[in-house]
């Protein structure tokens, strides 16, 4: 079963936990979360994909587990999402319905309430682990956000891989508090939850005095999140007291992992992932944890790199190279899109992560930067130059506009944008909040009189930020 907790027989026999999930002021017992969400489960069955506005709440937790029980794929929807992006993921995904939260549109979608007091205990044969469970829409270079197609059989065994890797055990309790509509907060803090059957506590907000009053084992964060916590004495030594504390989805800084080892006592363990690949790389519980360095291939993890002239580039600890992997935790291809999912993904089932690397004679990796400029991560957000670009033209105050991404203390980048235009900054910011999601919005624009272009009229954005 791919969300192992929830076996029936098992809870029936008497293997119930009782705060298995808090969430948004509700605590859910292993009991609650079977009878709710296979009641979810008859209500949406034989759906081809179901859209899911995943706020924080438990309404999402159950919405979730429902589809999955009844083997429906789950489109989630990032919470603040606004009106064009909403548009798109729609209309892309073919979702047949709105499940649990109401977004402020419903583009004439119907909508199927989650009812918390609602049960049933009816049996669903497991589906197929080769079955879609989920459609994940995450930005690339240009256009709008792909849907990313996500087998059973890719969740399961990364879960199953970072249980091996970190220790990770029924007996834990997670805390994070990251959003349910990406792969870290989603597939690793919900759906591994629910695989293992450790209790998950979910801040609302991934903040620090909401992760030091929670009191867990094991917690997750994306770099923001840790570099925040090291800068509150309070939250940092509440945080003592864990197992083990795991950073991913952007590069950790190092003074922050020194910090959080002076703080906390703990040396943070890093892995990498994407969601088209899920988590491919850490660091273990019971091995080096090197600053800087985001580990070694989990179990059924191959890694190769390849130079500008596809020849192999050597495991020496400092060479670099286009980083590819290979294992059963990668996606199925982008939905609609073959040319995007050939470009990715070879006949040979390596993806092409588009990341830099160095990998040493250990086998341990590190992430040296990503080969284009126009892919940003922000906050742990990875967020489409192009994808902002075409929003901002959209305004009639925009003439010509580059989005950059740019050095940030507490983001790791900071989503800026160059604009020829007689718009006001702070009207541009709201729009691109309102159109693509708030967290997409620049967080600064920067009127200039024209853009820097070379000989083919192409922007070169390096020179924007070369002062930053
Ligand atoms: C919100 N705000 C706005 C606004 N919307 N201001 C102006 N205009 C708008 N439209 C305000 C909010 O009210 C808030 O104020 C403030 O801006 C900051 O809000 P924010 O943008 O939500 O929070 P911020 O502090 O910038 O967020 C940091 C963060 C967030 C770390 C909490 O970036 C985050 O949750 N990141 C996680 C991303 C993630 O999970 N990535 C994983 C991808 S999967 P106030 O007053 O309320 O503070 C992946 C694979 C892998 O990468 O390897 O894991
Ligand atoms: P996403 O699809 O949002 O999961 O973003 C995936 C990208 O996040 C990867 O291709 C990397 O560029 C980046 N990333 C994820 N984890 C790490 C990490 N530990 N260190 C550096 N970059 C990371």
């Amino acid at each position: 079963m791919l969300l192992a907790s929830l076996n029936p027989s098992a809870v029936a026999a008497g293997h119930d936990l009782a705060d298995a999930v808090r969430i948004g002021g509700v605590s859910l017992s292993r009991s609650d979360l079977v009878g709710a969400a296979t009641s979810v489960a008859e209500r949406v069955g034989g759906a081809r994909r179901i859209a899911v506005l995943a706020t924080p709440t438990a309404t999402t937790v159950l919405a979730i587990a429902g589809c999955l029980i009844a083997g429906v794929p789950v489109v989630p929807v990032p919470a603040d999402v606004g009106e064009a992006e909403r548009r798109h993921i729609l209309s892309d995904s073919g979702a047949q319905a709105w499940l649990g939260e109401l977004p402020e549109q419903t583009e004439g979608l119907p909508h199927v309430p989650v009812r918390l007091h609602a049960r049933s205990w009816h049996r669903y044969a497991e589906p197929s682990p080769d079955a879609i469970a989920m459609v994940m829409y995450t930005s690339g270079t240009t256009g709008p956000p792909k849907g990313v197609l996500i087998s059973r059989r890719a969740i399961a065994t990364d879960v199953d891989a970072l249980a091996a890797a970190w220790a990770w055990t029924p007996d834990d309790t997670l805390v994070h508090g990251l959003p349910l509509f990406h792969v870290h907060g989603l597939i690793l803090g919900l759906l591994g939850s629910l695989r293992i059957g450790n209790r998950l506590v979910h801040t609302g907000k991934p903040s620090p005095a909401a992760y030091a009053e929670a009191a867990g084992s094991l917690y997750f964060g994306v770099p923001t999140v840790w570099s925040r916590i090291a800068g509150d004495l309070d939250a940092a030594l509440a945080l003592s007291s864990a197992r083990l504390l795991v950073s991913g989805s952007a590069p950790l800084p190092v003074p922050v992992f020194d910090r959080l080892v002076q703080l906390t006592g703990h040396a943070p363990v890093e892995r990498y992932g994407s969601t088209e690949s899920l988590i491919t790389l850490s660091t273990l519980a019971d091995g080096e944890r090197r600053p800087g360095w985001v580990g070694l291939p989990l179990a059924g993890v191959q890694t190769r790199l390849t130079g500008e002239d596809g020849a192999a580039v050597p495991h020496d600890g400092e060479s670099i190279g286009r980083l590819e992997v290979r294992g059963p935790m990668l996606f199925d291809g982008y939905l609609n899109l073959p040319e995007a999912t050939a470009a990715a993904l070879g006949q040979d089932g390596w993806y092409r992560t588009g990341d830099v690397a160095v990998v040493d004679s250990g086998g341990m990796h590190r992430i040296v930067g990503r080969e284009s400029v126009d892919l940003i991560k922000s906050g742990g957000y990875r967020v489409g130059a192009g994808e902002i670009e075409t929003a901002l033209l959209g305004h009639e105050g925009v003439a010509e506009v580059a989005v950059v991404g740019v050095p940030d203390d507490d983001l790791g980048q900071r989503i800026v944008a160059f604009v020829v235009g007689s718009a006001e900054p702070e009207v541009l910011i709201e729009f691109v909040a309102g159109q693509l999601s708030a967290h997409k919005r620049p967080r600064e624009v920067r009127i200039v009189d024209a853009l820097p272009r070379n000989a083919m009229g192409k922007v070169m954005k390096k020179e924007l930020t070369q002062g930053d």
